[in-house]
């Protein structure tokens, strides 16, 4: 393996991070099931290098087990059709990712079947990114999206205190060739774990991101984690944020930011709320108008990509594909935080 050496940063095997990854989470009680999901999100994120929700996320999943607001035995369960286009697994409190396995083939037979379906996760704890969900229901031809609640830590355009999440929202289309078109973003100006990693690196934040526990516009990522982030785009992301509370909060019968930060008491555990996903078949929309929507989608790709503005993700499949070629690239920290709960493991 070519391994670049610069500044502390140093290369690993996705078969070797996934294994210890996945021992930590073994060695603390997590069931096998769930264990094996929540490695598969952690190693993915590293490999498309977003730190924000990859090793760094170990600790946190650690602490939302040992404080007990998490099922570390639990079995995700398919639930008995209420409709056949909505299909429902209990996570019955544990991590959303095994949940989401369980139902994600059937939900895309759905949408096959019936132009579209949903796939309601309740009763889970969720901290990762969502587009590993949205590639996985996109190499299966569908399009979707992905949407959740978090905790309480967004102030709604021109309010001051924390009430909405961070609330991600996710969008992908399959294409015949290469990868498919997806996007994923907090609907606050940026994800909470950017901030955490700005705090951790000694670094100050754009204008616009945040405001202090008084309502204050602040650069401080400590104040702004103890105040509130802003949503992006003003009340355009507040009202997306809002819609994202209402259908995969109130609309499923799960907890909202507001009521899941109740439940948890905490912002420094993994929270718990539920998850909404939906997948479309382009072709049973596109049947009756006798139009390609794959090819149609194609230009309108290549009319973007023609201005010289690039597809969301192409940044990810570019370190992706790097990670292939000379591994996945920790920095020191991400190999000390490794190193160091392992021990912690061996000492249990
Ligand atoms: P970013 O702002 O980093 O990126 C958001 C999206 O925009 C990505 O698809 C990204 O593609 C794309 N993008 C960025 N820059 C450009 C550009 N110049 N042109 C075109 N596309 C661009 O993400 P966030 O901080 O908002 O969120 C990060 C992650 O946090 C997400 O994966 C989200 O799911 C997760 N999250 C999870 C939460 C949870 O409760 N589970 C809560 C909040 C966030 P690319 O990656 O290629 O740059
Ligand atoms: O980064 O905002 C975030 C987040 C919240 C829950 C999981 N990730």
């Amino acid at each position: 393996m070519n391994t670049p050496e610069t500044s502390g940063r140093r290369a690993v095997t996705a078969t070797e991070l996934f294994d210890r990854v996945e021992a930590i989470l073994l060695k603390a009680g997590l069931h096998p099931v769930q264990a094996a999901a929540v490695t598969r999100v952690i190693v993915a994120a590293e490999a498309d290098d977003c730190k924000s929700h990859g090793v760094y996320r170990i600790e946190g999943v650690l602490r939302t087990i040992e404080a007990g607001k998490v099922k570390a035995d639990a079995e995700p369960a398919l639930m008995p059709d209420e409709k056949p286009t909505i299909v429902r697994v209990n996570a019955n409190g544990g991590f959303s990712n095994a949940s989401f396995e369980l139902g994600a083939p059937l939900l895309a037979d759905r949408a096959k079947e019936y132009g579209m379906a949903a796939l309601v996760i309740n009763d889970c704890t969720h901290f990762a990114a969502l587009w590993p969900e949205i590639e996985f229901l996109t190499a299966l031809g569908v399009a979707a999206m992905a949407m959740c609640p978090s905790y309480a830590t967004v102030a709604p355009a021109g309010g001051r205190y924390p009430l909405l999440g961070t609330n991600p929202f996710a969008f992908g289309w399959p294409r015949k060739n290469g990868n498919p078109y997806v996007f994923d973003f907090a609907t606050s100006v940026v994800a909470r774990g950017e901030v955490e990693l700005l705090r951790r690196a000694g670094k100050k934040l754009p204008d616009g991101w945040a405001v202090d526990p008084d309502g204050q516009p602040t650069n401080d990522p400590e104040a702004a984690l103890a105040g509130a982030l802003l949503p992006f785009g003003g009340h355009k992301g507040s009202a997306i944020s809002t819609m994202i509370e209402l259908l995969a909060g109130i609309m499923i019968g799960d907890l909202t930011s507001s009521e899941s930060l109740e439940q948890l008491g905490s912002t420094t555990l993994s929270p718990s709320h539920g998850e909404l996903i939906i997948a479309f078949s382009p072709e049973a929309f596109a049947d009756h108008r006798g139009r390609n929507p794959f090819s149609r989608a194609e230009a309108l790709f290549e009319a973007i990509a023609g201005q010289g503005a690039r597809l969301p993700s192409e940044r990810r499949f570019a370190a992706r594909a790097n990670s292939e070629k000379h591994g996945l690239i920790l920095d020191d920290t991400e190999f000390e935080t490794l190193t160091r709960l392992e021990a912690a493991s061996a000492r249990r």
